[in-house]
């Protein structure tokens, strides 16, 4: 069976939600974030000490969230959540799928560590203002898009979107939501609403609580 290491709201949530979407079974992990400093045993799960790492059942082991997503959607939802290389939008499905990592969830990543996570006297207001910026910039590329269709590519569902509605959801936990223009609202409500989505909530709440992890992620790095 797959096996998912996570910490709630982490950008394993990406593989959490596309195993609810393809409806694979699995066994969730929990971990107090960050791993490093308060589950130090993880170190040698995933020396990097980051989440996701996801073992899989034919024993490898992945740890980039949006190859997770590339590697179930192309393995177990092929013509679903998967885009194909005869099919006409492969190539925006690829570019989507990494953008929403790469592009759009790493400047937020920065204003978690420096407007939340570090202790006050590390923090920078500037450096948190700025990728707010920048971030909020990025999203311009997928306004127009999402004016004129329903999903990013291939005229349905796909990995690209749970890669991409990831970058939402830090967005929204970084009140950054508020400033969305209407056609990510409305993209992002549209996927909030998936029953897959939130049954991938209610399995990270569950597996917190029976295995004793917070529920929000703990408010240090260091
Ligand atoms: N590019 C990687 C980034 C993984 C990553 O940095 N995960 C964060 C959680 S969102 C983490 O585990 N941080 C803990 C740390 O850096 O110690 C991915 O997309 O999976």
């Amino acid at each position: 069976m797959i096996t998912l290491f996570h910490c709630v709201s982490a950008r394993s949530f990406r593989p959490l939600w596309m195993l609810e979407e393809i409806g694979l079974p699995y066994e969730l992990k929990m971990l107090p974030f960050p791993p490093r400093v308060h589950a130090r045993s993880y170190l040698d799960v995933n020396p990097l000490g980051t989440v996701p790492a996801l073992f899989l059942d034919d024993a490898g082991r992945m740890t980039e969230s949006a190859a997770i997503c590339q590697y179930l959607a192309a393995r177990h939802s092929p013509g679903v959540l998967d885009v194909a290389p005869h099919e006409a939008d492969f190539g925006g499905y690829l570019n989507y799928l990494h953008f929403g990592e790469a592009t759009l969830t790493f400047p937020q990543t920065l204003i978690l560590r420096y407007a939340h996570f570090e202790p006050p006297e590390r923090r920078q207001q500037q450096v948190a203002d700025d990728y707010t910026k920048w971030f909020l910039a990025r999203l311009r590329t997928l306004e127009p898009l999402l004016a004129e269709r329903a999903f990013l590519c291939a005229k349905r569902f796909t990995a690209a979107d749970i890669s991409v509605g990831y970058a939402l959801m830090l967005a929204e936990h970084l009140q950054l939501s508020e400033r969305f223009p209407p056609s990510i609202a409305a993209y992002w409500k549209r996927l909030r609403e998936r029953e897959a989505f939130q049954r991938a909530l209610e399995a990270q709440r569950a597996a917190a609580r029976a295995q004793g992890v917070p529920e929000m992620p703990a408010p240090d790095v260091r």
